[in-house]
């Protein structure tokens, strides 16, 4: 048995590394972070992180994380650290949605969980099927020449998968830089074309029918799966849905729409590891590919990302993305996450295989037990 004694969360400023990062509705130059640190009455310590990519990008942000967290955390002192599940179950009867939030436990739980074992994350989630996993590569908004630019120098990298944005702008913009993309790509990585919700419907429809000799995947291309679903046949390129899921019931309803061919999955949006293996597994059922990802993240939230991206069947992983190579200052010095050749390696250690120094997780906001 092992139980939680001590909740303490921090919040830190993320300065974007080559920033500011742009996308159809947000620009941003830094992104506040909070972490996680659980305490068991074993003596271990577990790490949980979220990071919401403003307070724009989806229902989340930081000064939200923090209020979730405060409302549950007094009522958790005593849980069981090394379950998990049980404590998401004890977190949806203290608090309605706030699935972000949760996932910060949650991640945290995993880690101490792994800790207490002895074991990888990715192991007490079923299985490492592989320990180096293919990144892709997120280009911001930006003119048809600069973008292509970085499109071949990240391929030039390694990265597998290149997503450029879109969106918020004149839609012929949009088809010169996805045509300037596919110039220098020309199917050495996956292109996608990803407007973050911000395209009408006949602002899509305009970009795949003007580029439907270019194979790339549109990524969300509307705001809401109704938008999505009554553009559908009318667009010629796979569908990917990325912020329209929030929960296991939006993947559901997503797949019984039949209006996407793949997915863009963020650990912590969908409520941590212990949800996203139900995802994992109902995507797989339809065998639907998809990415992991989140929003954002230092070391934490992108150890949580491979862990979970290691056990999915690997001809459904379409590449992972953390934010490791934007970040300035890694929390664990020596194993701080990056990618190296095109490919983020899954970290060896137990739990999440991580050690944040902790002089380097920000300014403590509140600590319960
Ligand atoms: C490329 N991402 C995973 C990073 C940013 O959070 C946005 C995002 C996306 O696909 O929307
Ligand atoms: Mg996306």
């Amino acid at each position: 048995m092992m139980r939680i004694q001590n909740i303490q969360l921090f919040t830190k400023a993320l300065p974007i590394v080559g920033g500011p990062y742009t996308m159809s509705r947000v620009t941003l130059n830094e992104i506040t972070t909070t972490i996680v640190r659980i305490e068991s009455d074993t003596g271990l310590v577990g790490w949980g992180e979220v990071a919401p990519l403003g307070p724009t990008y989806q229902p989340a942000h930081a000064l939200g994380a923090v209020a979730a967290i405060k409302e549950m955390a007094p009522h958790l002192i005593g849980a069981p650290a090394h379950q998990p599940l049980t404590v998401m179950r004890l977190m949806n009867g203290l608090l309605e949605g706030h699935n972000y939030a949760k996932a910060a436990i949650d991640i945290a739980l995993w880690d101490l969980t792994g800790k207490h074992y002895g074991a990888r994350v990715c192991d007490l989630l079923g299985g490492a099927e592989q320990n180096r996993l293919p990144a892709y590569y997120a280009v911001g908004i930006g003119a048809p020449d600069e973008v292509a630019k970085i499109v071949s120098d990240k391929i030039d990298m390694g990265y597998k998968r290149i997503q450029i944005k879109v969106g918020g702008r004149n839609v012929a913009t949009d088809i010169d830089v996805v045509r300037a993309a596919w110039d220098v790509c020309k199917g050495r990585a996956s292109l996608v074309a990803d407007p973050n919700r911000g395209m009408l419907a006949a602002q899509a429809k305009a970009l795949s029918l003007a580029c439907a000799d270019i194979p790339f995947s549109f990524e969300q291309p509307c705001n809401t799966m109704d938008e999505i679903a009554s553009i559908r046949s009318q667009i010629v390129h796979p569908i990917i849905v990325d912020e329209s899921t929030e929960s296991l019931h939006d993947v559901l309803r997503a797949i019984e729409m039949g209006i996407c061919d793949g997915f863009g999955f963020k650990v912590t949006r969908l409520g941590g590891l212990t949800n996203m293996m139900a995802v994992r597994d109902v995507a797989a059922s339809r065998a639907m590919p998809h990415t992991v990802e989140d929003s954002w993240g230092g070391d934490i939230v992108s150890a949580a990302i491979l862990h979970l991206a290691a056990t999915v069947e690997p001809r459904l992983l379409d590449c992972v993305w953390t934010a490791g190579n934007y970040i300035e200052e890694h929390y664990d010095p020596e194993n701080g996450i990056k990618m190296k050749d095109g490919y983020f390696d899954v970290p060896t250690g137990v739990g999440l295989g991580i050690n944040p120094s902790e002089d380097r997780i920000g300014r403590m906001v509140a600590s319960f037990d």
